[in-house]
Parts: structure tokens; sequence; C-alpha cells
């Protein structure tokens, strides 16, 4: 179900709910680790649905910095291709976590014009296993991929991809407002 559409520039950012392994788009943004091998929450479910060729290219990539993103192919997903950024674990805030989170966002958005792709659907990152405060990381999740919305000229479909209503409902509202008081 989606919660918010807006048109910014040339690209509709949507909220919604739902599995990320099932949408049909571009890219998907996994919310992996530095080993890039794989582990629980969305990273997990991502390789099962892809399959073993996921875990193979992986494995070819030699790891991921936090803060960065690397891409491979999506194999048995329906989407073309993953992003596999490494968010923050939340320490309190004060370890770079918020800087390290908006620039999983441009480094996403930076792949999607390195491939020339035109659909990117996000996963809350750092909000599971990794312990970001959820309200703030929405925020951070819409600012910094409006930010870089210029990064990927050809991206005209934006989805926030939760897994809950909650964590839609803050990304919808950090939506309604960007440009707005704060
Ligand atoms: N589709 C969309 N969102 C999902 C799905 C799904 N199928 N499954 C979970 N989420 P997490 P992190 C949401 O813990 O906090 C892994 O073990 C979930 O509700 O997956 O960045 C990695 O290997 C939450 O909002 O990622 C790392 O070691 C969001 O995805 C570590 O966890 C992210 O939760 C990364 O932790």
């Amino acid at each position: 179900m989606t919660q918010l559409t807006r048109r910014i520039g040339g690209a509709e950012l949507k909220v919604i709910v739902a599995d990320i392994t099932t949408l049909s788009v571009d890219a998907i943004v996994n919310a992996a680790n530095t080993s890039l091998l794989g582990g629980g929450g969305v990273d997990g479910a991502i390789h099962r649905a892809a399959g073993p060729e996921l875990l193979a290219a992986c494995r070819k990539l030699g790891g991921c910095p936090t803060g960065d993103a690397k891409i491979t192919k999506g194999y048995l997903l329906p989407a073309r291709h993953v992003i596999h950024a490494v968010g923050p674990v939340w320490h309190g805030g004060t370890r770079g976590e918020a800087e390290a989170l908006g620039s999983c966002y441009r480094r996403a958005l930076e792949l999607c014009g390195a491939n020339q792709l035109t659909s990117v659907a996000f996963s809350a990152i750092s909000t599971g296993v990794y312990g970001f405060p959820a309200d703030q990381a929405a925020k951070i999740a819409v600012h910094a991929t409006i930010e870089a919305l210029p990064a990927a000229p050809l991206v005209v479909d934006v989805i926030f991809c939760c897994f809950s209503e909650k964590s839609a409902a803050l990304h919808a509202d950090a939506l309604a407002r960007y440009g707005g008081p704060c």
C-alpha cells in the first residue's frame, strides 16, 4: 500500500510498506554489513530470494566500508540489481552515525547514476539490528536521497520500502515536510 507520493524535480518519491525482495525495480538497496557476505534482517531475506549466485558475486567485492555501497546483479530477484549499502551501528549518535547513514543513500544514488538506472527502492538502512533511531533515520534517508537526486539524473522512481506501518509513517512525515519548517 502506498503511504505517500511526492514529485521532486523529475522523480516521483513513494513511501510503501512491502517486502523489498518482491519489488520489480532496477535496484533494491540492501542494509548490508562490511563483509558483504550476508546476515539477518533484510540482508538475509535478499540473499535467500536472490539465490547463491548473489553470495558468490559478493565474495568478489572484497567487503565495503561503512557509509559506502557496492552493486551486484539481482540474480533470482525481480530487481535487476542489488546495491549493498553498509549503514552505521548506532553508538549514541556521537560517532558520525548521521553522516555515515546519509552517505549510504548518496552512494547508492551515485551507483544508480553510474549504471543508468531509472528506479530504486531503499530499505530503512541501520534501523533494525544496527539500532539507529527510526525517526532520525527516516529524516536522514529522505533528505540525503533528495539532495543526491542530481547524481542519478535518469532515476524517475524512488521507493522508500518500509517493513512496518510505523516506519512508513516516519518516512511519509519526513517526505511531506521536506522543504517546509522542521
Ligand atoms: N523488506 C524490507 N525491509 C525489511 C525486510 C524486508 N524483507 N526485512 C527487514 N526489513 P536490518 P540494519 C527492515 O536489521 O539495521 C544484517 O544482519 C527492518 O524492519 O535488516 O542495517 C546485516 O547483515 C528494518 O527497518 O538492517 C547487518 O549485519 C530495516 O529493514 C545488519 O543486519 C533494516 O534492518 C544490518 O543492520
